[in-house]
């Protein structure tokens, strides 16, 4: 077991310990959930948010939500989030975008969060006696760049520079590092603290992260987050530091260009990935992680084990385990996590155990965690939505499992660009069968093996899907895959 020297401050302790009394009763006795939805940039989170509401809201096809199938859900509502300092999440533009204008929600630049609250009849006679049930499900969405900040927490200034500068000094990184490497190259870390200095090397810090990880194979590695996405704290002194390359002449000594930077990094983890993880992550019940797997693999092994790492830093920040009554009031513990592999849509049916079992050994590690403290865990293959529909290809007589949709305006497949109108069906090659080789765990041989193995996979990003109507013209909810199953494993005992 990893040490969990999170949050190491009684302090803290305490103010998780006050803020789950204050949930508790502030839910006016209404029973509450706090649904983590975790996952990088890009994953999925605001889609999937958005998804499960409009599913809930409007009576979308889930027949293995239980609650719904036997048609005790009486009605899902928006309802006042409880912490009134954070925005709430902006449900209706992004109902409007996905499917009045047909295209994807913006990234998330800011936190916000919501309250849905669910009024169903029990399944037991006795509690339907006592009148209907009610669950409030809390969530929070946040740019997913904020996340990886959570692993910074278990590390010092000198361990998170050197793993930055090394991550930076690969291959296919020291183009974009080039001006930031050569500014590191002229500063010296022992000499005196200069805020000119301190600035210029932040920019191009902040420079090289930017362009870093709009490269193909860029993935996860990139903090602190918020110099990505900086949300208020735009220029702020917090942000203004980067690391140095002190493995060799690192001096703690008061004053110097490295303590100084040593200063404002603990002053990050402090002011800044702090209260994040306090507010938001500190205090949840039920964690969904969102996983895209299909990207990862798009980027070949290098990516895959980027987001491996990446997940694994990020996922020994929470606590999973299983509470007793009392310390579910004290302190709140995941007892159950939904690994799911995102945007599976992209493939055929017959390719979703593939695509379980690449994501079931990414989180490998986090699941054997989870798993020693009692926690349960389950990992599905979804899409929150869906914007494609199965189709059988023909290929040299042969018959392939393929996809249609609408590719987005300027995807680009064998020389063709596409104009975001004209559906298409694609074959997009099979999976790889065997986790172990595509992370590439045994060096280059096994990377021409799975070459020679599996043949290329390729996905390409499709628009939002025309919704169906009723011979009455009313639009029918999102399409998506699994969304039911992964609602009742996250909330159907507790709509029991
Ligand atoms: N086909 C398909 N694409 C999806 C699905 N979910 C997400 N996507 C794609 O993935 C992109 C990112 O989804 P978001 O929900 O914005 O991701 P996010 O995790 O909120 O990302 P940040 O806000 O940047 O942290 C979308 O713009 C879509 O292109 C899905 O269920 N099906
Ligand atoms: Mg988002």
């Amino acid at each position: 077991m990893p040490p969990r020297p999170t949050l190491t401050t009684i302090t803290d302790e305490a103010r998780i310990v006050f803020d789950n009394v204050l949930d508790a009763a502030a839910g006016g006795g209404t029973p509450t959930v706090r649904l983590g939805v975790t996952g990088l940039s890009r994953a999925g989170k605001t889609v999937f948010i958005t998804a499960l509401v409009h599913n809930l809201m409007h009576g979308g096809r889930l027949p293995l939500f239980d609650v719904y199938a036997s048609r005790r859900l009486i009605e899902a509502r928006l309802m006042p989030q409880p912490d009134d300092a954070v925005p709430r999440f902006d449900y209706e533009a992004h109902v409007a975008d996905l499917v009045d204008r047909r295209i994807w929600p913006n990234s998330t630049r800011r936190i916000s969060e919501l309250r849905l609250t669910i009024e169903y009849e029990s399944a037991w006679m006795l509690k339907r006696v006592l009148g209907r049930g009610r669950l409030n499900l809390d969530i929070v969405d946040y740019p997913g760049e904020w996340l990886l900040d959570l692993a910074l927490l278990r590390k010092s200034y000198a361990q998170w520079a050197a793993e930055v500068i090394a991550a930076s000094r690969q291959l296919h990184r020291t183009g974009p590092a080039e001006a930031w490497h050569a500014k590191l190259a002229s500063v010296d870390p022992a000499g005196p603290q200069n805020e000119e200095q301190a600035r210029g090397l932040a920019e191009a810090f902040t420079a090289y992260l930017q362009k870093a990880r709009t490269q193909e194979h860029a993935l996860a590695t990139f903090t602190p987050g918020r110099l990505l996405m900086p949300g208020d704290l735009e220029g702020s002194p917090a942000l203004t530091f980067s690391p140095l390359d002190i493995t060799a002449v690192y001096s703690s000594t008061r004053d110097t260009l490295a303590a100084m930077m040593e200063r404002r990094y603990e002053a990050y983890k402090t002011h800044v990935v702090k209260p994040f993880f306090r507010d938001h992550f500190a205090r949840l019940d039920r964690q969904i992680v969102l996983v895209d797997m299909l990207t990862a693999l798009n980027g070949g092994s290098t990516a895959l084990r980027d987001l491996e790492q990446a997940l694994t830093d990020v996922l020994a920040a929470f606590r999973p385990g299983r509470a007793s009554w009392l310390t579910s009031i004290l302190t709140r513990k995941i007892d159950r996590m939904l690994f799911a592999a995102t945007k599976a849509d992209h493939v055929h049916h017959s390719d979703h155990d593939r695509l379980a079992r690449l994501l079931g050994w990414l989180v490998r590690r986090a699941t054997e965690r989870a798993a020693f403290v009692g926690a349960e865990v389950l990992t599905l293959p979804l899409a929150a939505v869906r914007a494609t529909r199965e189709v059988s290809i023909r290929r040299d007589g042969e018959r392939l499992p393929g996809i249609a949709g609408v590719p987005l305006a300027g995807e680009r497949m064998g020389g063709e660009t596409y104009d975001g109108e004209s559906e298409i069906a694609l074959f997009p090659g099979d999976l790889p069968e065997d986790p172990e080789l595509s992370f590439d765990l045994h060096g280059p041989s096994y990377e021409r093996r799975l070459a020679k193995e599996a043949p290329e996979v390729h996905f390409l990003r499709f628009r939002p899907p025309r919704l169906e109507r009723t011979p009455e013209g009313v639009t029918l909810s999102l399409p998506h895959i699994r969304l039911d199953q992964a609602l009742q494993y996250l909330i159907g005992d507790k709509l029991a």
